[in-house]
């Protein structure tokens, strides 16, 4: 068919029909979640749920994405989950210890309820001073430092979790562990009251949203290079399991992909699969379950050429995807964003080619990539869960 006669998505009839849209379907795509085809209802099939990151910028801000009417209705016919990407972080929500800053997540809220999608959160405790708010970061905590501290923490989760009562699924604490060493890492916060500050999280998290799953969420990757986050993370939730916290599951971030001079996440090649089983059957047999929180491919290291880049991306995510998802415990597969223009990755540490990144699922132009069809692929190939 012409390209006139694309829908505003540029998807071609074909792919309109099966998403129950005519072939110049206008905005307002909330029937499109009900698609047959469509990652959400794939996943539904298999008792798993896919969604998305939404949201954008280190500002916090929404300019270009959520504004984007393009991408809202991609997410409202391809999603069953939302979760902001950074407008529940402190920075974003806490200009100071007195105020909570609710609009941008509050429109994300409002958004979901409208298209009947799920939100997740992300996330009540960034335990890592880089990301916590700098009038936080030099906090004067007074004479009882302690109990300031923890009723500081205690007061957001409880505020944040109330104000959003229809979140099913919390990261309550995120990337604790330094990556290099394994170990806790220290924030004003756990100066004040001890590394007891995670508990109290959870304890606060559960108390505040009662049904909600709450998540232990990282990036710990199956490399070598790993072996001490893994570690680090292990301890944590072994920790967690001997004092009754109530940790529900781990979000296994899957920044996967490639940097060929290192950096977070795994690198292309043969996945270390015998290590990352290992970690998992580890994590799985204290029993918590396991979530793909934050799913998308850094095609930093491979070449050039779009369509073996495409293709090389398509094979690695579906390869590590049935890995995942052979854990009948892997709930939740959220894409950390759904078009590689808002992709975090496009302008973070840029491919030595100068060549723009591809690392989800769809184009700049809204055009489904090998790695939507690689996801949809994998979810069809999932054995169902209970
Ligand atoms: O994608 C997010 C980016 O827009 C923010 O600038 C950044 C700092 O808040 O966080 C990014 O998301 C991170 C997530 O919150 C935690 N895991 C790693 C993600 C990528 O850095």
């Amino acid at each position: 068919m012409d390209s006139s006669a694309r829908n505003p998505f540029g998807w071609s009839r074909r792919r309109c029909l099966a998403l129950g849209l005519g072939a110049a379907a206008a905005p307002g795509l909330a029937a499109a979640a009900a698609s047959e085809s469509s990652l959400a209802s794939l996943a539904r099939a298999k008792g798993l749920r896919f969604g998305s990151a939404v949201g954008a910028g280190r500002a916090g801000s929404l300019t270009g994405t959520f504004d984007d009417p393009r991408y809202r209705q991609l997410l409202a016919a391809e999603c069953g989950a939302l979760v902001p990407e950074n407008e529940l972080k402190w920075y974003v929500l806490r200009p100071d210890a007195a105020t909570f800053a609710f609009e941008r997540a509050d429109r994300i809220a409002a958004f979901a309820r409208e298209h009947a999608l799920a939100l997740r959160g992300h996330c009540l405790l960034w335990h890592h001073p880089r990301w916590f708010p700098a009038w936080l970061n030099s906090h004067d905590f007074g004479s009882q430092p302690a109990a300031a501290a923890e009723k500081l923490l205690v007061d957001h989760i409880t505020t944040v979790c109330g104000r959003y009562p229809q979140i099913d699924s919390w990261d309550v604490v995120n990337e604790t562990i330094d990556a290099d060493t394994g170990v806790l890492r220290e924030t004003v916060l756990s100066k004040a009251m001890g590394q007891r500050v995670l508990d109290v999280a959870f304890h606060a998290a559960r108390a505040a949203a009662p049904k909600a799953r709450l998540v232990y969420n990282d990036y710990m990757g199956w490399d070598a290079a790993d072996a001490n986050h893994r570690a680090g993370v292990l301890r944590l939730l072994e920790g967690f399991k001997a004092r009754g916290v109530p940790v529900d599951a781990l979000g296994v971030q899957s920044h996967i992909g490639a940097a060929p001079e290192g950096g977070a996440g795994a690198g292309f090649g043969q996945p270390k699969e015998t290590a990352w089983r290992a970690f998992l059957d580890q994590v799985t047999g204290m029993g918590y379950d396991l979530l793909i929180t934050e799913f998308d491919i850094n095609d930093k290291g491979l070449p050039g050429d779009i369509a073996v880049r495409d293709r090389a991306v398509a094979d690695y995510g579906r390869a590590y995807l049935d890995l995942m998802l052979s854990y009948p415990q892997l709930k939740e597969v959220m894409a950390w964003g759904l078009v590689d223009k808002y992709s975090w990755l496009r302008n973070l540490s840029p491919r030595p080619d100068g060549l723009a990144k591809r690392p989800t699922l769809y184009d700049d132009d809204y055009q489904a990539k090998p790695l939507r069809e690689a996801v949809a692929t994998a979810l069809r190939a999932a054995p169902a869960r209970g």
